[in-house]
């Protein structure tokens, strides 16, 4: 735009003369605007055959900024999505983040061979292959999953720093309490050690009443089988607790009466089963991801502040948006679903003045939980402003835009 608008009036009245644009090039043949993909090769190759985004089109992870990457092994651990450039909710397969203790080995699994035992605490063992597991009733639901290493920092740039080791996908897949029904739990059982098929196995203890609950054994990612990086062909779904408990490769169900120390366990020594299930969940969350870090706005004018919000604790219900630091605060519009524990689109329409300014987004989720500002978090553990807690940290994240338009990391 030349000169921005600087009122609501005055940019709507442009979309109108925009929509005028768009239907007259309508009218024009359509051989004139694009150019014919005539190449045969296009429909065996890539770009149809297994549809390629366009080369325009760049986006992508990158490792977390604290490890080198690849490391002296040789190894990738965790990359991060590009959160600035989602549209909507569901993370692209090709794009979701990735967290392995294995660092960039990728096990490659024959779903043929595949196997998922449940054993322990049950009245019969069962081994399923995966062809059984596909015969029986399944569900389809959008859930996200957050490494809890998911912490900004001073030292982060973009929201792909800051955020990025969360991303949301819709999962298809048979609900866990029908295998362990059918498996048939005795009474004493009171948790269960779920374990992957890879070297370190990234095993977890989960309390029953979760794995109960609404736990899925998934088999399908965004409308297809699952990618090998995010478990294939098998993954546990431990809906709003954090990523260490969503197996992948998941190979054993051990049903058993205590928690069982696992490699996963460092820092995550709750035995128990009802601290657990709070502590291990991701408490509501919300990043602003337009304008953010490495962003610029193009002069003052009307914007659409956009972003992510999410909560362990079930669907987002409100999103609060402030533009002066956190010292007052506007509801912001749900522009996706809201699904329980999945990422949910917010927005609000804003004009920017030109002056240097703070945006910040606080997420209030289904239970009446609200995204704590930092003075809230200061004051909880009694630590001086600025203090970010260890374990999940779901505290706000503050963006400001400088007088040039260009947007900053504001965290002390
Ligand atoms: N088998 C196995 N499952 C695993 C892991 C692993 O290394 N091996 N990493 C865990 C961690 S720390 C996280 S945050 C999530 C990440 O899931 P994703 O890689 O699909 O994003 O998977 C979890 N499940
Ligand atoms: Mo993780």
């Amino acid at each position: 735009m030349d000169s921005p608008p600087t009122d609501r009036r005055g940019f709507l009245k442009r979309s109108v003369g925009l929509i005028g644009l768009a239907a007259a090039a309508e009218a024009t043949p359509a051989h004139a605007q694009t150019q014919v993909m005539d190449d045969h090769h296009q429909a065996t190759d890539g770009i149809i055959a297994y549809g390629e985004r366009s080369k325009f089109v760049t986006s992508k992870r990158v490792p977390v900024p604290e490890r080198h990457s690849p490391d002296d092994f040789g190894l990738t651990f965790h990359v991060n999505t590009p959160l600035q450039d989602a549209l909507g909710i569901i993370t692209p397969s090709s794009l979701f983040y990735v967290a392995t203790h294995r660092g960039s080995f990728v096990p490659e699994i024959d779903p043929q061979t595949h196997r998922l035992m449940i054993h322990g605490m049950v009245d019969r063992p069962l081994i399923f292959t995966m062809d059984e597991l596909r015969r029986l009733p399944y569900v389809t639901r959008v859930h996200f999953i957050e490494c809890n290493g998911n912490r900004a920092r001073a030292s982060h740039v973009t929201v792909q720093d800051t955020h990025g080791l969360t991303s949301c996908a819709e999962w298809t897949g048979v609900p866990l309490s029908l295998l362990l029904k059918e498996a048939g739990v005795q009474s004493g059982a009171s948790w269960i050690v779920a374990e992957g098929a890879e070297e370190v196995k990234g095993a977890s203890s989960i309390p029953l009443g979760k794995a109960l609950d609404d736990c899925l054994v998934a088999y399908g990612m965004n409308g297809e089988p699952l990618r090998p990086q995010q478990g294939f062909p098998l993954r546990l779904l431990v809906p709003g607790f954090e990523g260490i408990y969503q197996i992948k490769y998941l190979r054993r169900i051990k049903v058993v009466d205590r928690h069982y120390m696992t490699y996963d366990d460092y820092g995550h020594i709750t035995n128990d089963p009802r601290a657990a299930a709070l502590t291990e969940q991701i408490g509501p969350k919300s990043v602003i991801t337009f304008p953010s870090g490495g962003q610029a706005l193009q002069g003052r004018g009307v914007y659409e502040i956009s972003g992510l919000a999410w909560s362990g604790g079930g669907a987002v219900k409100t999103v609060e948006v402030s533009v002066d630091g956190g010292s007052t605060w506007k509801t912001a519009d749900l522009r996706s679903p809201a699904y329980p524990m999945a990422h949910t689109r917010f927005a609000l329409s804003w004009t920017w003045d030109g002056r240097e300014c703070v945006l910040m987004s606080r997420c209030t989720d289904a239970n009446g939980t609200r995204q704590p500002t930092p003075a809230e978090v200061a004051r909880y553990f009694n630590r001086p402003l600025g203090y970010r807690p260890p374990g999940t940290d779901n505290s706000i994240q503050p963006w400001r835009i400088a007088s040039d338009g260009s947007v900053h990391n504001a965290i002390a």
